[in-house]
């Protein structure tokens, strides 16, 4: 595909920077880049400083770096300059609008840049959503798991994938169109096996519990216990300051309260919940409700007994533990045989102080160890999204109506439909329909 129109955006943050980058993409981008410096095209890749002027009144808007990336070894596949201008805003809407008022240029529309440069085949879909979760990335393991993604890893499993497909339905289609004698015996012996192995790949990768698509969107962790447990205490710890209100009154916490943090490289969401009783109404039965309802969708549970009352235990919170929980009893610095075991729900429990400190970084290296166990980023490419287990989801049941016994025709007809569900996670297939979906997910200019 050709695009005939150039298109221009700001690529960097809107506001005051010591640099702003705006982009210049397509057939008249050199033609921008001599109007606006007044002379010729810069050496390819190579930065250069320039005067920078209004082409109509020949106002000098400032000095800058240009750069030359001519088609197709560019970002988009197309003609691009580059204007790397100080990042002043009085600076880049003068040269916005300097581009705005040549010939055949108009500002690029959401997502622009990146479509074009799927359409001139420089990316495949999973890397250019790899490249918006790239920009969106907030923490170091979500930054690994997008640059891996953005890089072609997820793709070069999927075509992996596609093309065994087409290599079995050629086998299976080469039956259609010659006789038994023109083809050399057991020709379709190896479509079976590979049939299966694939769908047994696309099964396990598959089977991952939504680790790629949790990690993208962060890791939800709950923090769910008695009333006065001390669990508005471990938010503020956690956080290191004072997200929730701490009292020595029953029941302070009614809403749920909700932090964002980057632990070393985890994207999570703590919340802290109301206490946990049985006989409570109004305000706070609706607290209760609503912790409950977080702990039912938590990814991880952190489970805390009040020390000052240990060894009795709360019954609601025993009820809530499972394999996603860490247990821990806080207020260790009141308990006078420290040296004792604790257990709840028959996991051990891990004691703490809120109030002293201690054993915050045995709980902290406790959760990190959870994360890496169920959510690290493992060798292989993960699934990111949703619309990737859809396609997959799709393939799988491409693959097991796939019955070679109810005709050759219908067999062939199964793997098309098996890799054509392939293909649409890639682009590499009759996608339109899906490319307004993803590529309005970009901001402008990227
Ligand atoms: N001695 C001691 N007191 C603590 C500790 N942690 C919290 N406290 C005290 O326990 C009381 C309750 O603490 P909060 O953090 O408000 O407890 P909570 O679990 O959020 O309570 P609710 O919101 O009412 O459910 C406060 O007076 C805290 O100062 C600790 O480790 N040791
Ligand atoms: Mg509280």
């Amino acid at each position: 595909m050709r695009f005939d129109d150039t298109i221009f955006a700001l690529a960097s943050a809107p506001g005051k920077a010591a640099v702003a980058m705006v982009r210049v993409s397509g057939p008249a981008a050199g033609m921008a880049l001599c109007r606006l410096t007044d002379g010729e095209l810069p050496p390819p890749r190579h930065a250069e400083l320039c005067r920078l002027a209004d082409p109509e009144s020949g106002d000098e808007i400032d000095r800058v770096l240009v750069l030359w990336f001519p088609a197709p070894a560019s970002y988009t596949g197309e003609d691009v300059a580059e204007f790397h201008v100080h990042g002043g805003r009085a600076v880049t809407a003068a040269l916005l609008a300097a581009l705005g008022a040549l010939d055949g240029l108009r500002p690029a529309e959401a997502g622009e840049f990146s479509r074009r440069s799927f359409e001139h085949g420089k990316l495949d879909l999973t890397a250019a959503e790899g490249i918006a979760d790239l920009v969106d990335a907030e923490t170091e393991i979500q930054r690994r798991q997008a640059l891996r993604q953005s890089g072609g890893a997820l793709a070069e499993l999927y075509e992996d994938w596609r093309l065994r497909l087409l290599k079995a339905r050629a086998l299976i289609e080469s039956t259609i169109d010659f006789s038994d004698q023109e083809l050399p015996s057991g020709v379709l012996e190896p479509v079976a096996p590979e049939i299966s192995a694939i769908g047994a790949e696309i099964a396990v990768h598959l089977q991952d519990g939504g680790r790629g698509e949790r990690l993208r969107e962060g890791l939800q962790v709950v923090i769910l216990g008695p009333v006065n447990a001390g669990k508005s205490s471990l938010i503020n710890r956690l956080v290191g300051r004072d997200a929730a209100i701490v009292a020595a009154e029953a029941g302070t916490t009614r809403d749920v309260i909700e932090v964002r943090i980057d632990l070393f490289g985890w994207p999570l969401t703590i919340a802290d919940t109301a206490g946990l009783r049985a006989a409570t109404t109004g305000v706070e039965a609706e607290g209760v409700r609503r912790a409950r309802a977080r702990a039912a969708g938590a990814d991880l549970k952190i489970v805390m007994l009040d020390g000052a009352r240990w060894p009795s235990v709360c019954e609601e919170t025993e009820a809530l533990i499972d394999g996603d929980t860490l247990a821990v009893l806080n207020k260790c610095d009141l308990l006078s045989d420290k040296a004792e075991q604790a257990e709840i729900g028959g996991i051990p429990a891990l004691k703490i102080s809120c109030k002293t400190g201690e054993g915050l970084d045995s709980l902290l290296a406790r959760i990190t160890d959870f994360l890496e166990a169920r959510y690290l980023p493992s060798a292989s490419p993960v699934l990111t999204r949703a619309r990737h287990r859809h396609a997959l989801e799709k393939c799988l049941e491409s693959l097991r109506r796939y019955d070679i016994d109810a005709g050759a025709e219908l067999a062939a007809e199964e793997l098309r439909l098996a890799a054509d569900s392939l293909g649409r996670i890639t682009g590499r297939s009759d996608i339109e329909q899906v490319l307004d979906i993803i590529f309005k997910d970009f901001c402008i200019g990227k």
